[in-house]
């Protein structure tokens, strides 16, 4: 994806609850039930902390108050059981619609077959559920990783010593995974000195201290691939504390502002990111579900494409915060991911 300087963003406000909605009376021209308005859906999300997770949910609210959506969201702690009944409560709720954002496949299928068997309609970003009727959204995972390790290439050759951090059992992860193992088998000079990692509600310092262990035992690594910018967090944190800012790079998933802070202050070893705007991921989310709720199609899969931004990109664009980004890289303030000439799709 290239960069392309020439567009206007702005943020998008996090709430939780019910929102009130920009066409609670209903959307003129849209199909029912949106032509009326009163329309309820439930994002139901395994992880709410951190930037991608907030930015992903603001998207998904102003998509919905731009559909005249109730959006009830229901904030994740990395916990299955505590998913599992918010599903449960949305359908007691009534609702409409169901967003499932991340999530563990073994503890919530039968719940979400439970709210397809009752007649709402069901999508899901990142976890995979297996099931016909529930649509999957992702940011194209495998292209994401497979940007990124060009771009290790491209710094650092066919030839180095890295570190690797993965937590398998989250989708993106997995199949960011499949092409990190396919790398490795097509790359013999490439060996994987160290691997760790942690999801929790502090993985950045979680990761921090696995980090410092490992990059202290292998003091020979010289490229760590985080693909999760929490990880990649984690990592700058451990080498500024181990004073090896200078011995490391550090490629990544995701950007926000933060991150972006981050990857271009001098000295910086967080080099490359490959990132989608999670704040369009979730809007498109909620696009699919108004789909499914007017009985239009939705493909089985829909994939939201990333974006490699380099360190040296970024500083060269003066680029400061996600909203900058977005008026810069179009792919960033708007996807053509499930739209119809009935939703407002703009965002920005
Ligand atoms: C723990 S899974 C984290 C990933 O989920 C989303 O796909 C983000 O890209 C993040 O990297």
């Amino acid at each position: 994806m290239r960069l392309n300087f020439s567009r206007l963003a702005s943020a998008a406000i996090i709430t939780f609850g019910f929102l009130g909605s920009a066409h609670a009376d209903g959307l003129p021209g849209a199909p029912a039930p949106f032509d009326k308005g009163g329309v309820k859906v439930a994002l139901i999300a395994y992880i709410s902390g951190g930037d991608f997770f907030q930015a992903y949910q603001a998207g998904a609210e102003a998509q919905a108050k731009a559909l005249g959506i109730d959006l009830r969201v229901f904030p994740g702690k990395q916990n299955a059981a505590e998913q599992r009944e918010q599903i449960s409560q949305a359908i007691n709720l009534g609702v409409q619609g169901i967003v499932i954002d991340h999530g563990q496949p073994e503890a919530i299928s039968d719940v979400a077959q439970q709210a397809v068997d009752a007649g709402i309609k069901v999508v899901a970003f990142d976890v995979n559920l297996n099931n016909k009727a529930i649509p999957q959204i992702e940011q194209s995972d495998h292209e994401l990783s497979r940007l990124a390790l060009e771009q290790v290439v491209k710094d650092n050759g066919t030839t180095f010593n890295a570190g690797y951090v993965y937590v398998p059992g989250f989708a993106p992860l997995d199949r960011r995974n499949d092409v990190w193992e396919t790398f490795k088998a097509d790359n013999a000079g490439v060996v994987e000195k160290a691997r760790f990692g942690v999801v929790n509600d502090t993985t950045a310092t979680s990761t921090a201290d696995q980090a410092k262990a490992a990059l202290t035992a292998n003091p020979d690594i010289n490229v760590i691939f985080a693909p999760y910018d929490e990880f990649a967090r984690g990592v700058k944190l451990a080498a500024a504390d181990l004073g090896i800012s200078d011995k490391i790079k550090i490629y990544s998933a995701d950007v926000s502002t933060a991150d972006i802070q981050e990857i271009v202050e001098e000295g910086s070893p967080w080099v490359a990111t490959v990132a989608t705007n999670p704040a369009v991921v979730g809007a498109v989310s909620i696009r699919a579900v108004a789909l499914k709720i007017a009985g239009q199609d939705v493909p089985a899969t829909i994939l939201v494409k990333p974006a490699l931004l380099t360190q040296s990109q970024l500083r060269e664009a003066g680029v400061k915060s996600i909203e900058e980004l977005a008026a810069k890289v179009p792919a960033f303030s708007e996807s053509d991911a499930v739209t119809a000439d009935w939703i407002p799709a703009k965002l920005y």
